[in-house]
């Protein structure tokens, strides 16, 4: 195409890889560059949504900021290098640790973005298997791992989540999410608010359950205020309500289901009076809540970061799902059901081992193994306290934990004692300042795309593949070969070793995979796996061995990585469907709805129910134009006012003397900082509310939009010896806090207030 100036412009379709919404997007691209980003009305699933964080895919890839080549540290500056020299630094800095004090002494932090890379969903098992160290850390305990927990003990799995059939329920019940800013996570339902609108549309409802009034909030039929870190009560009460009042209905649930006496039983201690004065939800209302979940046709019960970043994260995503399964609303249409994504094989029948926590411990606060990793809240106690194991090299992979986990100035403090680091990351930030070497991977419009996560949770059926859009640039390196390289470096098989090494390993696995499941010789499936690149035929395996793939020629017409390609908007599924018994693999092959784990910390949330609660209690919050902390230097998306302020309810504003416009100063028991006041009711009073990812400009970062706009680091007021046990996530909301007006160089601030 040519456009109105006579240059050639070409029109390519991706999917979205910033948030869990995996919308497609339209891109025209130009020369070398992509030059207009808008949403991709043909596609599948997101028609034509697109939200301002997609619209700014072309500046966020052609970022001047934006590492394109690697950086070693010399004389506390970091210098470009060449690729090899840079390989070589890490093996100079990582074996000798690795040979002398074992692998447990190198740690590993995995951030968000892996799980929006094909790279992190395919060639990160590979380095953890080859470092072999227990030291792995993840963003996942700072975010979803409460609901891994509780769904790995009702299903088997902790990847096993059930999301809310948003296109055909009758009543949502929304908790700590707020999805018209984050479009939706653990459900990946691209133009959540369109989904949202239609509940209503059709004469159904949605409530909404937060400590603050939030755009989603805005949006319900119904908007209630709840004490932070108290849906785990609300939740009890409502269960409590559904036996007093006999509305227990399983209906096709029933002969599928362990545990609903002993459920009982445990309910009997939070009737809906005792839990009211806990989460200041109104006795009537918790009643009600449970009727209306057991008399609407269809419900859904959906709870996000409110109800997992908490104290009882864990009891509290266990009772989101207690409720589903008592309403009779697990599994079947219009309430929360199971998808079924293209790359994953369905199981023959119900049953497995089920979920097992501890196999190893940390080594310092000996908290359990959970998921192959251990609490990001003790990453910094296993890098300061000596001893045998203690962690003295840490590799970091699209992470940014110095803003992003609990404590971060300890962290912080904890990186700069470090004998090596090597970051994959394509930012010199908070984190990577720290590496010794940074390994930047190209952009995200030079790496195709698939979504190994967010399809398994997408609440319609789907599947989307985007070759990539632009070409690789010359002195770049993909993700995966990355990737490959370290692995090989902690395989002693050395720096320069070519990576195609590995990409054959893997190929070769997956083919004698395939070969197992569909009876043929591997020899004879290599010669048709198709794809330029190794995570393409990677895929190409998975799809076509998949739940509805071509089988390689004797399902004709399923899905193959041909197929994909020749379907740029993606290639629609259909609507959940019902998947019970097959999708359990808890040892009874059902749903077992009180794992002996879980019963056994109901205890702990019993106790609290005596407790008296704090005055004033930190929340973080969402903005639409932020994700998390990487983003921040995309101009477009700081511009206008200041986002990163204290929110203060003017009823607490008035008693603490702090002025809108004013500065704070904020205490808790892990750190202090001064924020920007904003006075407003839309916190309840004795709440505040900061949002985390800010904190910019610090020494050695370049990122110079996000130094322009720095904020500060809420992370610095969250605890990192407060965590939600079953879980070891960490506690990030309901931090309880000191705010004192703070004095500036013009005088008191208090004193504006008029
Ligand atoms: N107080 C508080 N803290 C929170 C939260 C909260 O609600 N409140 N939320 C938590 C949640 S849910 C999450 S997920 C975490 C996120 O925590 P992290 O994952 O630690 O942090 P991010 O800000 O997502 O940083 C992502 C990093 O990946 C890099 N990156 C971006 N794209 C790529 C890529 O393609 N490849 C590679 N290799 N790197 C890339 C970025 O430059 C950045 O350094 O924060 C958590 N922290
Ligand atoms: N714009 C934008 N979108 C994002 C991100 C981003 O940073 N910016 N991050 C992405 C990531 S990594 C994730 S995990 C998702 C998160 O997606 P969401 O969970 O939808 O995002 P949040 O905005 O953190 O919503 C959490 C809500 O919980 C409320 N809350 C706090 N404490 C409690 C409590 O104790 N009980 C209840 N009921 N509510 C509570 C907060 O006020 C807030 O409104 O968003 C993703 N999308
Ligand atoms: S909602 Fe998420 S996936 Fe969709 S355009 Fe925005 S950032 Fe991209
Ligand atoms: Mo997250």
């Amino acid at each position: 195409m040519i456009d109105m100036a006579g240059v050639a412009t070409r029109t390519a379709f991706r999917t979205c890889p910033l948030c869990e919404a995996a919308c497609g997007l339209e891109l025209t691209t130009r020369d070398d560059r992509i030059v207009a980003a808008r949403g991709d009305r043909e596609h599948v699933f997101s028609h034509g949504f697109i939200c301002p964080k997609g619209a700014t895919f072309g500046e966020l890839a052609a970022d001047p900021d934006r590492l394109r080549r690697p950086l070693v540290r010399r004389g506390g500056t970091h210098v470009e290098v060449g690729w090899d020299e840079a390989f070589e630094a890490v093996e100079r800095g990582l074996r000798p640790i690795i040979d002398r004090y074992g692998p447990h002494a190198v740690a590993l932090y995995l951030g968000n973005p892996n799980v929006h890379t094909m790279a992190g969903g395919l060639y990160l098992t590979p380095l953890l298997r080859t470092l072999g160290t227990r030291n792995i850390f993840s963003a996942s305990t700072v975010d979803q791992m409460p609901k891994h927990v509780a769904c790995g003990y009702l299903y088997g799995n902790p990847l096993t989540i059930p999301v809310p059939d948003l296109d055909r329920t009758d009543l949502l019940l929304v908790l700590g999410a707020n999805p018209w800013e984050s479009n939706g996570s653990l459900a990946t339902a691209a133009d959540f608010p369109g989904r949202l609108k239609a509940i209503q549309a059709r004469g159904g409802r949605f409530v909404v359950v937060d400590p603050r009034r939030t755009r989603t909030a805005e949006h319900a039929d119904e908007h209630l205020f709840i004490r932070p870190g108290t849906d785990a009560f609300l939740l009890f009460g409502i269960v409590h309500t559904l036996f007093a009042e006999g509305l227990v209905e399983l209906g096709g649930l029933a002969g599928h289901v362990t545990g609903v006496d002993e459920v009982r039983e445990l309910a009997g201690a939070f009737p809906p009076e005792r839990v009211s004065a806990v989460c200041a939800v109104p006795a009537e209302r918790i009643r009600g809540l449970a009727r209306e979940l057991a008399a609407a046709p269809t419900a859904a019960v959906y709870g996000r970061i409110g109800t997992c970043t908490v104290e009882f994260g864990t009891l509290t995503s266990w009772l989101v799902d207690v409720v589903n399964v008592l309403t009779g609303n697990l599994d079947r249409p219009g309430g929360v059901m199971f998808p079924l994504a293209a790359h994953v094989s369905p199981r023959p029948r119900a049953g497995g081992k089920g979920f097992h926590t501890g196999r190893w411990h940390s080594r310092v606060r000996a908290l359990p193994e959970i998921k192959g990793e251990l609490p990001v809240a003790t990453l910094a106690d296993e890098i300061e306290t000596p001893g045998d194991e203690q962690v003295r090299a840490f590799v970091t992979v699209a992470g940014n934990p110095v803003l992003s986990t609990p404590n971060s100035e300890r962290l912080d403090r904890a990186l700069g004692g470090l004998d090596f680091m090597v970051s994959v990351d394509p930012y010199l930030n908070e984190t990577t300042r720290h590496a010794d070497v940074v390994l930047p991977p190209s952009d995200p419009a030079r790496k195709g795309h698939y979504d190994f996560s967010f399809l398994a949770l997408a609440v319609r059926n789907f599947a989307a593949y985007s070759p990539p859009v632009l070409p690789g640039e010359p002195a770049a390196l993909d993700e995966c070969d990355i990737l490959a390289r370290l692995t090989l470096i902690a395989a002693g098989r050395g720096a320069t070793t070519d990576p195609a090494i590995l990409h054959e390993q893997m190929l070769e696995q997956a083919l004698q995979r395939a070969a197992a499941a569909t009876g043929r010789a591997a020899s004879e499936l290599r010669a048709l796996v198709t794809g330029d690149h190794p995570a393409e035929r990677l895929l190409d395996i998975a799809l076509r061995t998949g739940a509805y793939g071509e089988r390689f020629g004797a399902s004709p017409g399923g899905l193959s990585l041909d197929r994909l390609l020749a379907e740029p908007h993606g290639v629609d599924l259909g609507p959940l469907q019902p998947r019970l018994p097959e999708v359990l693999q808890t040892p009874s092959g059902k749903v077992e709805l009180c794992a002996a784990p879980i019963a056994a910390d109901v205890e702990r949330l019993r106790t609290a129910l005596g407790r008296d609660h704090d005055d004033l209690v930190l929340v973080g919050r969402r903005h639409l134009r932020s994700n998390n902390s990487w983003m921040h230097n995309v101009p477009a998306l700081v511009k206008g006012r200041d986002r990163c302020t204290l929110q203060v309810h003017p009823a607490d504003a008035a008693r603490l003397a702090l002025a809108d416009g004013g500065d704070a100063r904020v205490t808790s028991r892990a750190g202090t900082l001064s924020a920007r006041v904003e006075v407003t009711d839309r916190v309840m009073p004795g709440v505040v509310s900061l949002p985390h990812g800010w904190g910019h400009g610090l020494a050695g970062t370049r990122m110079a939009v996000a130094a322009a706009h720095p904020g500060v680091n809420s992370n610095v007021l969250t605890d990192e010896f407060v965590i939600d046990r079953l879980s070891g996530n960490s506690v990030l909301n309901g931090i309880p806090v000191e705010v004192k007006a703070e004095f500036s160089d013009t005088g008191r601030v208090g004193e504006v207030l008029s």
